[in-house]
């Protein structure tokens, strides 16, 4: 880990890249790991815009204990390192996969989230908006999905059912935070790509946007990744990366953290 400690002091632009794993520390299961949501039959359809269309009860049930329990946990020990490094001037950005706000939470504030978030929901029919709150309070009175009847979708006034701002398969990537996401692989000097498959395209191809501007890109992953034979430094434990950030770049001397 010293040398990764080592090239992010010496860099001018560092960028985090993030993915499920950095939140597998609180308690939500990746899709990929060995304990993932992909392990499950018919997972893929869950995050699927044409099954969304066909059937959006298959999103509400498989999302339920996952989306709809977000608000329940607390940002981890990768988290609050990279808050850290923000405060201490060396990080430009947070470009995120994840969809649990959890870097807001810890306080970052320059997070891009490429593959949107739940925040915000949307009619599917007549576009209405509704907060991530509005979409809960309406599933709590709807009750638990129970057997294949059981599944209550929040809909609109209209009729038609909200879908979460979070990127399903076959949809574009939201495209200001898209662009934002390339504009600081590009420029970085480092990239440190923390908690991801990267198997997930076009998110995945940015490291390699570093790589190709002559940038060093540094991996934190239990598994193996496409770019582990062009990275500058390979780890599996986001812990021992949290701690050895957290131990280079002390908080400052009575400065409270979340
Ligand atoms: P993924 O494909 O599930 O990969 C996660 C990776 O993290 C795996 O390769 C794991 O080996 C690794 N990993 C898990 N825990 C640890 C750990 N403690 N230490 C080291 N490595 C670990 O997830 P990606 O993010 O690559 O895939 C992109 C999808 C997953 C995005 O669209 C996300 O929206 C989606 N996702 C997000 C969340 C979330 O927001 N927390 C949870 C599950 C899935």
């Amino acid at each position: 880990m010293q040398k990764l400690i080592e090239a992010v002091r010496g860099a001018r632009h560092v960028v985090a890249m993030t993915g499920a794993g950095v939140s597998t520390l609180c308690g939500i299961p990746d899709f990929r790991g060995p304990q993932g949501l992909y392990k499950q039959p018919d997972a893929e359809r869950i995050f699927d815009i044409d099954w969304f269309d066909r059937d959006p009860s298959i999103y509400y049930r498989g999302a339920f204990d996952i989306v709809y329990a977000l608000a329940d946990y607390t940002p981890g020990p990768v988290h609050v390192a990279l808050k850290r490094l923000e405060d201490a001037g060396k990080l430009d950005g947070i470009i995120t996969q994840n969809i649990d706000m959890l870097h807001q939470k810890a306080g970052s504030s320059h997070v891009y989230e490429v593959h949107g978030s739940g925040i915000l929901h949307h009619c599917r029919r007549c576009g209405a908006e509704a907060t991530f709150g509005e979409i809960v309070a309406m599933l709590k009175k709807g009750g638990r999905p129970e057997g294949s009847a059981g599944v209550f979708v929040p809909r609109c006034k209209c009729g038609g059912p909200y879908k979460p701002d979070i990127t399903f398969f076959g949809e574009a990537l939201p495209e200001e935070a898209f662009l934002k996401a390339q504009e600081l692989s590009i420029s970085a000097d480092v990239m440190l790509v923390l908690g991801t498959s990267l198997t997930v395209f076009p998110a995945a191809g940015l490291p390699r946007l570093t790589l190709q501007r002559g940038g060093n890109v540094f991996v934190v992953n239990a598994q193996p990744t496409p770019i582990d034979d062009f990275c500058a430094g390979r780890y599996e434990d986001l812990s021992e990366f949290a701690d050895a950030v957290l131990a280079a770049f002390p908080a400052p001397a009575g400065e409270k953290e979340s």
